[in-house]
């Protein structure tokens, strides 16, 4: 019995210690090709949830200093985590469908 108990621990106590230094998450949707928000603002170390909820493929990405990252193909359903570990700003643009823009911002 006592063998099992230092594991359980160790997970209680990892999971309170990852709760207390928790960083945001946000989720954006992408839906009828445009994204659910136009302009976000989050904290370093925030995570991006991009979520595909049309019928078709995505591929979102940035170029922006500071933020770049490319989600390459995301099929309809698939979500995609982001963690931005640096600030930075400018834009997130799809490269399949050129309308779809928004802003972020990681301060
Ligand atoms: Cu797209």
């Amino acid at each position: 019995m006592r063998r099992y108990l230092v594991p359980v621990l160790a997970t209680f106590i990892g999971a309170a210690g990852s709760y207390a230094f928790a960083a945001g998450t946000h989720t954006v949707v992408q839906s009828e090709k445009k994204f659910s928000e136009a302009e976000l603002t989050i904290a370093k170390g925030d995570t991006l949830v991009f979520k595909n909820e049309d019928p078709f493929t995505h591929n979102v990405y940035s170029q922006s200093p500071g933020i770049a990252f490319e989600l390459k193909v995301q099929k309809p359903g698939e979500s995609s985590d982001i963690k931005f570990d640096r600030e930075g700003s400018g834009e997130i643009r799809c490269a399949i469908h050129p309308q779809m823009k928004m802003k972020l911002t990681v301060k």
